[in-house]
């Protein structure tokens, strides 16, 4: 680890790549390569790929939810974000949310079929196999639970910002099956239905399902991850976690809004359905520097994390390290998907000084993630509303990180 450092100070002097190479030559590192370690057995080695066992990044429950639930299992299951590079959540890291546990229903695909009836000229059950056979797409898009709420009590990035992954999901348009079915005239909703005990069942707008919804069998190149609603699950982009339907069984076209499990008792009224906010807004997280961390010292560090939008694509992230008074544009080094994670990036000269680090984000729509005090002003609540309340409905405020004069970093919301 000291080698590492010393390596690293080497090349923020020189400043130059060369430099580096020219360290890495003196070193002997050649000489001192170590022996990959022997596989367990030959399946390991050729059938399916393991991590290094220096890597170590692990999901966690999250902290202050009953832990076993009422189930006697573990309810939702936090992300590593602060070790993750790049925009895409390996799918063994995916955040897990769900009624039920982490035990998950465990369906033979060969088994499992998909409804759509309904107000539809033409009922369909499709297997798995008969999904397969429709023109498929692909698409990276970001599931966010809405339970994702930053507390001054939560230390790591891990714990106030881990219910959010991104995954490359393929799958059938829910529009071409929609079509294949025929809708009727006065359909204006979808309930979507899960087939273990609680359902994950969930009211949705048909113009919705008409624009962009897919019904997902791959994640990441390979059939989703059991956990992940092996094998057939809802994507709605950008709408809050708990409209992504997991072992996805069927979905009835209605005429209107139904209670679900869903609603949690939380919908009472008409206008209350008409005033959903199901979409998220634009929200960013600085991921390094970023609570529990440890900077070595004063010196050149680049500033990064993930932004998305249930809005559309990511336009811009900026970034405050003096608490939100000054902001500089960050760079964005990847392609932009529309709802979908999106890296950052900022070069950042830390002084010494405590400071604290913000970020923020613009999306296509040019909305702008607020600070928790704009966030009560726009619920026409007092200024420090949100230090004692939790948000209703989706948070995106902004996440304060404050840097102390030894480097060790903390959780500013207080
Ligand atoms: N069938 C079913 N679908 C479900 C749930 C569930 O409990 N059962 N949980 C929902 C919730 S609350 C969230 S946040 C997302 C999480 O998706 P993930 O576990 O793939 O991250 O799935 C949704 N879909
Ligand atoms: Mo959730």
């Amino acid at each position: 680890m000291a080698s590492k450092k010393a390596s690293r100070r080497g090349f923020l002097k020189a400043g130059a790549a060369a430099a580096a190479v020219g360290a890495i030559k003196t070193t002997g590192a050649e000489a001192a390569l170590p022996q990959a370690q022997p596989p367990k057995s030959l399946k390991d080695l050729v059938a399916y790929g393991e991590r290094s066992r220096f890597v170590t990044s692990v999901r966690v429950p999250v902290v202050d939810r009953p832990s076993p639930d009422q189930f006697g299992l573990i309810f939702h299951i936090l992300t590593p974000l602060q070790e993750q590079v790049g925009n895409i959540t390996p799918s063994s890291l995916h955040f897990v949310g769900t009624h039920r546990g982490a035990i998950v229903p465990d369906l033979d695909p060969k088994e499992h079929k998909f409804m759509i009836h309904g107000m539809v000229d033409r009922p369909l059950e499709f297997t798995v196999d008969e999904l397969k056979r429709f023109p498929s797409v692909s698409r990276i898009h970001f599931i966010e639970c809405l339970g994702n709420h930053s507390k001054p009590e939560y230390k790591t990035v891990q714990e106030t910002h881990g219910l959010t992954s991104c995954s490359e999901w393929t799958g059938v348009p829910m529009s071409l099956l929609l079509k294949e079915c025929g809708v009727q005239k006065g359909a204006a909703w979808i309930v979507s239905e899960g087939l273990e005990e609680v359902k994950g069942g969930g009211s949705i707008r048909l113009a919705k399902a008409m624009d962009d919804m897919m019904v997902a069998y791959g994640q990441n190149g390979e059939p989703l991850r059991p956990q992940q609603g092996f094998p057939l699950r809802l994507i709605v982009p950008g709408f809050e976690g708990v409209y992504n339907t997991k072992w996805l069984r069927r979905v009835k076209v209605v005429d209107r809004y139904y209670m679900t499990y869903n609603d949690y008792g939380h919908i009472q009224k008409e206008e209350e359905i008409a005033a959903m906010t199901v979409q998220w807004g634009p929200k960013s997280v600085i991921t390094f520097p970023s609570g529990g961390q440890q900077l070595p010292g004063p010196g050149v560090y680049q500033i990064t994390g993930l932004a998305w939008s249930g809005g559309g694509k990511v336009r811009k992230v900026e970034i405050s390290a003096d608490g939100g008074q000054t902001w500089k544009e960050a760079e964005i080094p990847g392609e932009v998907h529309s709802k979908a994670h999106t890296r950052f990036g900022l070069n950042w000269k830390w002084d010494g000084q405590e400071c604290t680090l913000m970020s923020r984000c613009t999306d296509e729509l040019g909305q702008l993630q607020p600070m928790r005090s704009q966030l009560a002003q726009h619920f026409h609540e007092p200024p420090d509303y949100y230090k004692t309340h939790g948000v209703q409905g989706t948070d995106n405020m902004i996440q304060p990180w404050r840097v102390a004069s030894d480097g060790s970093v903390h959780n500013a919301l207080v």
